[in-house]
């Protein structure tokens, strides 16, 4: 029994290690279809943890810091004119390997290559209208979830979470 316990607490102890959380913003294309819940609904029923969650129109300073990595490319300029058209919904969720989850759960930047069971495989036929945007790093979700989320994150207990990892 004590070396099946020293296993468990070990366990959740290198699991605490790898929780991480992630920015993940519906953008006005999926507002504008109506793809909310069904996007949102992917992410609960995949066991991620809703730490942050609300819907702005962003603003031209906000949509520029968030895609500042793009400032130089063709496509930035009709990129943040997209973005702030409208509302966009912001999430934050956190679990184990969190970001590498979502970016799974997205699929590939074209909706005509992404993998179908993928939300922009299933849903996008375009580049430029993708629906939905998740950080690609530790640093950059760092970045956005301050950057969007300048109010800080909830902390909660998730009685599913048992359930969820082993
Ligand atoms: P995001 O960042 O929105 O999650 O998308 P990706 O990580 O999958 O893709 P990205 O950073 O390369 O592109 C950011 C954003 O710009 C749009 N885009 C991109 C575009 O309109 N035309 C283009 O040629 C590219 C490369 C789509 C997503």
């Amino acid at each position: 029994l004590r070396e099946h316990y020293c296993i468990i607490a070990s366990n959740k102890h290198l699991e605490s290690t790898t929780m991480e959380r992630t920015y993940i913003m519906i953008k006005p294309d999926g507002v504008q279809r109506g793809l909310i819940a069904e996007i949102l609904g992917r992410f609960e029923r995949k066991g991620l943890k809703l730490v942050g969650l609300k819907s702005v129109v962003p603003s031209q300073e906000t949509a520029e810091a968030h895609y500042e990595v793009h400032n130089e490319r063709p496509f930035y300029p009709g990129l943040i004119k997209f973005v702030t058209s409208g509302p966009v919904v912001c999430m934050a969720w956190s679990g184990k390997d969190a970001i590498t989850v979502a970016r799974t759960l997205i699929g590939s930047t074209n909706g005509r290559e992404a993998s179908p069971g993928t939300i922009r495989g299933d849903f996008g036929m375009d580049m430029g209208f993708n629906m939905i945007h998740g950080s690609d790093a530790a640093e950059t979700a760092a970045f956005e979830l301050g950057l969007w989320f300048p109010e800080g994150l909830m902390e909660w207990d998730q009685t599913i979470t048992a359930w969820v990892y082993e």
